[in-house]
């Protein structure tokens, strides 16, 4: 495991141990004493909470934006994105709206989080609006105002205007290389100000799960694992399920020796949680392993890390189905499609680096009129859920590339078949 990735695991579960820990103690001793409510729960951890949570928020727009034209632009030429770009955007859209639906059918079968009683300062403390028809959701996706847009965070109309203006901008070739090259430094400063802000994310684990324990107590503790059993059981359903039958269905491949071949890609991903970093080891083994040609994995195997996240998608469906059972928030069809819609374009909009998941997840609750402070209740394991759906994710990425360039005959099915092909030198 890279020794950052693996000192940043343990800090965050060290610092989400002991908050629960000092939580749950204050919430069976001494949650009575006045002082130990207004300087402690509702002060110093309440306040460092909500602190990290707003940095988290802050993120949002700024990276949904830059990730998203970067992400278009470096289709390089809408003429490239052609036959086997079309293809590889419409598996991705696909995979990732099966992977969001799973998620959420899985979710409403196990209903983790029911019945569980959130004190009412919390119920109390929300109200659910009223969710709009879905003829004004789809209305509204365009935005009269973009400026006003991005103003107030809307993002269905920010990523609607985005996308648009990223194909635009593709359009008018070498004019808007400048321009481009503008918003890729950009982009790489929000990554930047993303790893930044993950760097003080034990501290912000700690003073909201302080908080969420000492006011809910150890009876959190099982509508949490059941969150993140959840989680664990769709991901893994998703990946030796969806996908396997599709790489099978129109790879026809075996799957054995992609399996064999892809693992050491699946634990750079889990160890790093990022699919950015992971995008050099993906490619090496997508070519030399899997045999297929540079010029389909050098445009698919990045395309998808910027845009196919189908792990992060099922999380943010088994967290809407936990945190609306939590809140008391019936979502109805509609909400759920809502959530389906969102974390599809979320996930386009999404970078990848280490714990975006989370920060397209405010995004996700936000439309959906979810509190995003129920992220408190799920930030204590979500580095843990993150290195796993990095992993689906880089998977994913690789599937797709694999069914492409089959359809495109663009794999030597000689490499791909030999167990010893491009095997790392031991
Ligand atoms: N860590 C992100 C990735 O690199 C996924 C996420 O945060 O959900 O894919």
């Amino acid at each position: 495991f890279p020794k950052s990735s693996r000192k940043m695991t343990t800090k965050i579960l060290t610092w989400m141990v002991a908050g629960l820990l000092l939580g749950s103690a204050i919430n069976t001793f001494v949650y009575d004493v006045a002082w130990v409510q207004d300087y402690f729960v509702h002060g110093l951890f309440h306040i460092t909470g909500e602190i990290f949570i707003n940095l988290l928020k802050m993120l949002v727009v700024p990276l949904v934006t830059f990730s998203l034209i970067t992400g278009v632009y470096g289709i390089g030429d809408i003429k490239k994105l052609g036959r086997i770009g079309i293809k590889a955007f419409i598996l991705f859209l696909f995979t990732t709206a099966l992977a969001i639906t799973l998620a959420i059918l899985v979710s409403i079968m196990i209903d983790p989080g029911k019945n569980f009683d959130l004190t009412q300062i919390e119920q109390d403390a929300f109200v659910t609006p009223e969710a709009p028809p879905l003829t004004q959701i789809l209305i509204d996706i365009v935005p009269s105002n973009p400026v006003a847009a991005y103003a107030e965070g809307n993002m269905l109309q920010i990523i609607f205007f985005t996308i648009l203006f990223a194909i635009c901008l593709l359009m008018i070739g070498q004019r808007g290389r400048a321009l481009a090259e503008g918003i890729d430094c950009l982009n790489e400063v929000l990554m930047k100000l993303v790893s930044v802000i993950m760097s003080i994310a034990p501290y912000g684990v700690f003073a909201l799960m302080a908080k969420t324990f000492s006011i809910q107590g150890l009876g959190l503790i099982l509508p949490i694992i059941s969150y993140f059993g959840t989680a664990i059981l769709v991901l893994l359903l998703h990946t030796m399920g969806t996908l396997m039958i599709l790489l099978k269905l129109f790879g026809q491949v075996s799957l054995k020796s992609f399996l064999r071949k892809m693992w050491t890609v699946q634990v750079f991903a889990f160890s790093t949680s990022s699919s950015n970093a992971t995008i050099p080891v993906t490619l090496r083994a997508t070519e030399k392993r899997l045999g297929i040609d540079n010029a389909t994995a050098s445009f698919i195997v990045p395309f998808g890390a910027t845009i196919n996240m189908d792990g992060t998608a099922i999380i943010q469906g088994v967290a809407t189905v936990f945190i609306a059972n939590v809140y008391g928030v019936e979502l109805g069809l509609i909400g759920y499609l809502t959530v389906i819609g969102m974390a599809v374009l979320a996930s386009i909009g999404t970078a990848g680096v280490p714990g975006v998941g989370l920060i397209m997840l405010a995004m996700v609750f936000n439309q959906i009129g979810l509190p995003v402070e129920g992220i408190a209740l799920i930030m204590g394991v979500d580095r843990l859920l993150d290195m796993i759906r990095t992993a689906v994710n880089v998977t994913g990425d690789a599937v797709i590339t694999t069914i492409v360039a089959r359809s495109e005959n663009n794999i030597s099915m000689q490499i791909f078949n030999d167990p010893n092909a491009g095997a790392p030198e031991t």
